[in-house]
């Protein structure tokens, strides 16, 4: 049924801008090399027993001793953009504000950033994609202090943008804020998995998380716009995260109802007051009371001098589930919108087929309806700032290099890019492929390949695989046709 979809290889606008996607933790390896300090991942990827499959990235891709090289690679296909992370404990190795840079680590993005404009192609930089300093975890518990957390957030950026933000055009502040506050301070399946230490609040904990990064990424947004923005001439915004849902069954109010508290839940968490300047949706005010921390009157206003400053919509999507509303009065342990997440519906209609990945299925048609949603509520150009998946059969080489699936997948999903641009009106901007290369799934190790290039994780040969020719081919001929 859905799954004979097929790839219609619609047009897209000629200024349409396509790249890859990767973050530091997952590709560089160099874990510390030149002066680099521990970040809650080298800490995390070490615990034993292991809650990452056995697997750490000490050396991962190698991409820190290897950047020229992956640089030609990527460059041989033709793309505008490369979204990359900055490990924080790299060039502040303590992390803290009255703690020392490392010119080594400084260096070593300042260099990758000048061979990527020497192949023509544009750094977007993220400046946190979840890989904190341990020792401002040590010292304060990193995100579970705000004024600290903030305080130290701010050094930091203020750092990126006075040496690297003379060549940036582009920043992201934090990579998903919701897998940071529900998955390292809730699930604990992500680091710092704080939730499994003794003595931790996760009723109240997951939600702090989240107001400090908000907070966290007003002060910076706003303190680009003052200080740098205008020398420098680049813009800033956050990239949310969030599956598209479906009701489990149409007919329920309930399950619609929940259906979209889930996406209130989600996105408009942090939509809400970094885009709006607002406060957090009323529905999780109702649902979580005193448990959600609230804005004072000077974060309100801090909120609503940032939230213009952000000029575009970071969105990373991967796909789409059912949703079916829980019990009420709602469940004690279910703190993220009292709903479950299903693949197969009341009439046992599965969302898409899956991919190498229980999570990840493929629904091009709710890739399109969250990209409306988005666009309605927040009327921000969007750029799809990660998009991908992981295929069956990767184990072997050759099967892995031949990933028609992954063809697939691209295809379906840049078709669900057009029709929202030309049927629907949305502004879309830009598409980066999840990811560059293989590298390392944070609790799930080296099994998921993500890349459009394979990684021998023992020789760390890199191949191209055909879906990166794919992309290459698809964005020429796709923008001719506009
Ligand atoms: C993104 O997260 C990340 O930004 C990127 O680093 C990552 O490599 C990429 O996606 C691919 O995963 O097993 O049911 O608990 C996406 C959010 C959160 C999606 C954790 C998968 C696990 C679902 N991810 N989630 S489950």
């Amino acid at each position: 049924p859905a799954y004979t979809l097929e790839v219609e290889e619609l047009p897209l606008p000629q200024d349409f801008q396509w790249g890859t996607a990767t973050a530091a933790y997952q590709i560089e390896g160099g874990a510390s090399q030149d002066g680099k300090g521990p970040s809650i991942w080298d800490t995390f990827s070490h615990l034993s027993p292991s809650r990452t499959n056995g697997e750490n990235a000490d050396v991962a891709c190698d991409h820190y001793n290897r950047t020229t090289a992956d640089i030609k690679l990527m460059a041989s296909l033709g793309v505008d953009v490369y979204r990359f992370s900055i490990a924080w404990s790299r060039i502040i190795p303590m992390g803290g504000r009255n703690d020392p840079i490392n010119e080594q680590g400084i260096a070593f993005y300042s260099n990758l950033i000048d061979e990527l404009l020497a192949h023509n192609i544009a750094p977007v930089v993220t400046l946190y994609h979840w890989d904190a300093p341990q020792s401002i975890y040590d010292r304060y518990g990193a995100f579970l202090n705000t004024e600290e957390f903030q305080a130290d957030f701010e050094n930091y950026a203020h750092l990126c943008f006075s040496r690297f933000g003379n060549r940036i055009r582009k920043w992201v502040t934090f990579n998903e804020p919701y897998i940071i506050s529900i998955f390292a301070h809730l699930n604990g399946t992500l680091a710092p998995g704080h939730c499994r230490e003794a003595g931790t609040d996760t009723k109240t904990e997951p939600w702090i998380v989240g107001h400090t990064i908000i907070l966290s990424h007003a002060t910076v947004a706003l303190m680009y716009a003052n200080e740098f923005r205008e020398s420098q001439n680049g813009e800033i915004s956050i990239v949310l995260n969030g599956h598209y849902y479906e009701p489990y069954d149409q007919a329920s109010s309930q399950d619609r109802d929940a259906t979209e508290r889930r996406l209130l839940f989600y996105i408009a968490w942090f939509g809400d007051p970094v885009f709006l300047g607002a406060d957090y949706p009323p529905a999780m005010r109702a649902y979580l009371g005193d448990r959600l921390p609230t804005f004072t009157t000077k974060q309100r206003e801090l909120l609503q001098r940032a939230a213009p400053v952000n000029t575009y919509y970071g969105m990373n999507h991967y796909s789409t589930k059912f949703i079916r509303a829980l019990s009420d009065p709602p469940a004690e342990d279910d703190w993220t919108g009292n709903t479950e997440e299903l693949s197969i519906n009341s009439e046992g209609k599965e969302i898409g087929p899956v991919s190498g990945v229980a999570w990840l299925r493929v629904a091009p048609e709710g890739f399109r309806k969250l990209l409306n949603w988005i666009w309605k509520r927040y009327r921000l150009p969007i750029i799809v700032t990660e998009n991908g998946c992981p295929c069956s059969g990767e184990e072997n080489i050759s099967t892995a290099v031949d990933d028609k699936f992954r063809r697939w997948y691209f295809g379906l999903y840049l078709d669900a890019i057009s029709r929202a641009i030309y049927e629907d009106g949305v502004a879309v901007d830009g598409y980066y492929a999840w990811s560059l290369m293989d590298n390392y799934e944070w609790s799930a190790g080296y099994g998921p390949r993500f890349g459009i290039i394979h990684v021998d994780f023992q020789t760390l040969e890199r191949t191209m695989k055909n879906s990166g020719y794919y992309l290459r081919d698809t964005f020429i001929e796709r923008r001719r046709k506009s």
